[in-house]
């Protein structure tokens, strides 16, 4: 353990002992006689925020990240007055607080130390810009594990490694590359079978060292801002993550369109080539429900134009797209053109919307049109003055999505990639410099585009796509995960930062199918889409410079597979779409990985490969050239091989045969599935029946099937139809008990029941408490039925 003299040695100032308490409700207030306070609040019964200021004194309490609907409450709160420490104990966990240093241990409430400073709080007066640069040091306990931390590249146990938030254009970046776009300052610490969180809420550069430097120290500093961070007791990974989502918060359904699969490129222009593309989904019969223009689209790459030769008449043209089930979806970035003429400029400027330097000039970056400005997305008149600029488009236009790129912001050549650290920003009525903005400039660029697109949208459903984002961006929009490589190291990758975008609250996430720098060969592309298609969001985008990247470009045996995987997406439409419910209304990562699946299990703590796609379907891609399958962990418990329905006992590594048309794919036992037909694009089928795939299992496993209206807002008025399924199995007999719960009525009637691994011969069916004849459930004889969907209890009896 690091001494106090040492750290003093090194330039940094520690807090001294306690000379003051107060209790203001759940807020307690420990002061130093060298003048540092901790303000401890006690938001649940497992979740503590800590502060810090430093000569007395705090900075107004202001964070974009935390969402207006986070829930407070909590049972118990005492504070005893102990030697050497105060105790706080709620009714899960216990902090001491030490009177000679201020430093804090966690404990539960049987005194096991979850969380426990080393040397604690302690900082270096920032002599370049004032202010403090704020650290904090923990002890890594024995064994411990780390994971989430956003967009990183890297293995998702973090263990051993340095990590920086910054939100950075990251061209074709590779492996452990930091920083990259995004800055999610938020980790699950691992140790002892328990879990807990913390989340550095502070916007400038941060700084996460996971026992790197040293093995026993965890280690967390920013380059200026507070020491404020929060801290979430599990003992279960979920229960963190579900924390640390609440606090931040979740997104609104997004449309079901959305969850369809994506067409892309830099850039499909012009009007003809986009409606090309558009027919040869239709002809070729791949599912597809939108398409995007990238910068091209537009006059000189000034926001909000069209360029008229290569669009002449895009209302036209989106229209027809509509008609034929595509959905259009258009890029606009930060920088604006300077360019007198121009209306957004001359607004602007009229109204000084555009950042400024420190000394007062504007704030002036090269990007794609040029020399360009850029409006203080970090001011509230600023965005809304922004979220009005969509209004020809998406009202008059008919767009029907926005990807904002380029909002970290990026600017070209030079150095630093970005804005100057002196350039100033409102930070909503907190004026202060980009070294504080920066991370949350994307952000609030993206929370006005989703108000302009909402604004104009309505009564139907808003899609945004951002590629920057911090902490509680997840609120309004999707993210991709930027300019990926056509390799295969990209594809692990894009694996493990789907995983870990999920593990930090962020789950509608997707990468560049295919990747966007380099063009890949029809083998990886067709590798890469089966994994795609188990992604929230699943788009391919490339960049034009490499060639083709349509389903269609390697050949007819990749567009088979191709078209095979996206059908299988658009058949389990319902279940993502539970997924994605389940994700907003609990908190539950749309993705799991194996470790959050079971964390029991220590064979589970650094895998990266295998993931759960919802809670009952087990994924793992083939990452490598020419495999015929691979090995891969089984978590504990039974699973159905999706292709031969051989049952699996988990809880062991395995050969998963998996030729270039499969991808090892698992159902967990007794889970029930539902499925759509396969359609071209959402919509385009009037649902008649709701096929449930039924997995026998001996015991008993519930499922749930959320559905609504696919659009609009009217589930929010209780129009919704959640069914939950209980099945239960038995040596001789099924159960299957429904659960109702919503007034939205389905477009079918009827759920086709199709049974697996049932370990008898259907002999008799009885439907709420009546025996029924085979015939009239159109019993085919090989373990598929058809009932009302307002069944309440099925029992199938064995031979
Ligand atoms: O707008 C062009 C590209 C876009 O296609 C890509 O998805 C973004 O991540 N954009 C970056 C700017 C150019 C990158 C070289």
């Amino acid at each position: 353990m690091i001494t106090n003299t040492e750290i003093e040695r090194r330039g940094n100032l520690l807090p001294n002992h306690i000379v003051d308490f107060k209790q203001d409700n759940d807020k307690l207030y420990f002061t130093t006689q060298n003048g540092v306070i901790l303000e401890l609040t006690v938001l649940r019964d497992s979740a503590i925020r800590f502060r810090y200021a430093t000569e007395h004194a705090f900075e107004p309490d202001f964070s974009y990240a935390i969402s207006d609907d986070a829930s407070k409450g909590y049972n118990e709160l005492e504070v005893t007055d102990e030697i050497p420490e105060y105790v706080v104990t709620t009714s899960k966990i216990k902090v001491y607080i030490n009177k000679t240093n201020l430093k804090i241990q966690i404990t539960d409430l049987d005194d096991m130390v979850i969380n426990q400073d080393e040397a604690g709080f302690h900082w270096e007066e920032n002599y370049d810009y004032g202010g403090n640069i704020v650290k904090m040091t923990k002890v890594t306990q024995s064994a411990e594990s780390f994971y989430g931390m956003g967009d990183k590249a890297s293995h998702t146990n973090l263990k051993g490694k340095r990590v920086n938030n910054w939100a950075t254009d990251s061209y074709a970046y590779g492996k452990d590359q930091e920083p990259l776009y995004k800055s999610i300052p938020f980790y699950v610490g691992l140790h002892n079978e328990a879990a807990y969180g913390i989340f550095f809420d502070n916007s400038f550069s941060t700084y996460f060292d996971f026992a790197h430097e040293r093995r026993n120290v965890t280690s967390f500093w920013a380059d200026g801002g507070e020491m404020n961070y929060y801290f979430f007791y599990g003992p279960k990974i979920s229960q963190v993550v579900e924390a640390y989502t609440d606090l931040t918060g979740v997104p609104e359904l997004p449309p079901l369109w959305a969850l369809g699969f994506h067409q892309s490129k830099w850039s499909y222009y012009p009007e003809k080539k986009v409606k090309k593309i558009a027919s040869t989904f239709r002809d070729l019969k791949i599912p597809c429900d939108a398409i995007y223009l990238d910068i091209d689209y537009m006059e000189g790459f000034r926001c909000f134009t069209w360029n008229n030769r290569r669009f002449p008449n895009p209302k036209k043209m989106i229209d027809e797209l509509y008609e034929d089930g595509f959905k259009t979806v258009t890029m606009i970035d930060p920088g604006i053109k300077i360019d007198r003429d121009y209306w957004v400029y001359k607004q602007a400027m009229d109204n000084g919307y555009f950042c400024r330097r420190a000394d007062g000039p504007h704030f002036k970056g090269k990007v794609w049109p040029g020399e360009c400005k850029f409006p203080d997305f970090t001011n509230p008149e600023v965005r809304e003055w922004w979220a009005g600029l969509y209004k020809e488009m998406i009202a008059e236009m008919g767009v029907h999505g926005v990807w904002n790129d380029m909002n970290e912001p990026a600017v070209m050549e030079v150095p630093t990639k970005t804005a100057n650290l002196d350039v100033r920003h409102d930070y909503d009525g907190h004026p202060c410099s980009h070294r504080k903005a920066h991370n949350v400039y994307g952000m609030q660029m993206v929370r006005a585009t989703f108000d302009g697109i909402k604004k104009f949208t309505f009564p139907k459903r808003p899609f945004v796509l951002t590629r920057a984002g911090y902490s509680g961006t997840q609120r309004y929009c999707a993210t991709w995960t930027g300019d990926n490589v056509a390799t295969w190291e990209h594809l692990w990758i894009a694996n493990v930062q789907m995983q870990r975008m999920c593990m930090s609250g962020y789950s509608f996430v997707g990468s560049d199918i295919g990747g966007f720098a380099e063009q890949p060969n029809g083998e990886l592309f067709a590798r890469w889409i089966q994994m795609g298609v188990f992604h929230p969001f699943c788009r391919v985008h490339s960049s034009g410079d490499h060639g083709d990247q349509e389903p269609w470009s390697f050949g007819d045996e990749v567009t088979d597979i191709t078209r095979k995987f996206i059908e299988l997406r658009y058949q389990l439409l319902p279940y993502l779409y539970t997924m994605f419910y389940k994700y907003v209304k609990e908190g539950i990562p749309m993705l799991q990985s194996l470790v959050y699946y079971d964390q029991e299990d220590t064979q589970t703590h650094f895998r990266t490969d295998e993931f759960l796609f919802g809670e009952q379907i087990l994924v793992c891609p083939v990452q490598e050239a020419n495999a015929k399958g691979r090995r891969m962990y089984l978590p504990k418990g039974k699973w159905y091989n999706y292709w031969t329905e051989e049952v699996v006992e988990g809880g062991v590594e395995k050969w998963v045969s998996a030729d270039i048309d499969k991808i090892p794919l698992f159902i967990k036992e007794g889970a029930v599935i539902p499925k759509y037909p396969v359609q071209q694009y959402v919509g385009e089928k009037e649902i008649t029946e709701l096929r449930l795939d039924i997995y026998y299992k001996e015991g008993v496993e519930t499922s749930t099937v959320y559905e609504d209206q696919q659009e609009g807002y009217d589930y929010k008025k209780g129009r919704f139809s959640l069914r939950k399924f209980r099945q239960r199995g038995k040596t001789n007999e099924l159960i299957m008990q429904q659960f109702k719960d919503g007034s939205y009525v389905t477009t079918y009637e009827t759920f086709k029941l199709h049974f697996h691994g049932l370990p008898f011969k259907i002999d008799s069916i009885e439907v709420d408490n009546e025996m029924v004849d085979l015939k009239s459930i159109n019993f085919d004889g090989n373990n598929s039925i058809e009932v009302s969907k307002d069944f309440t209890e099925l029992h199938i009896f064995g031979k």
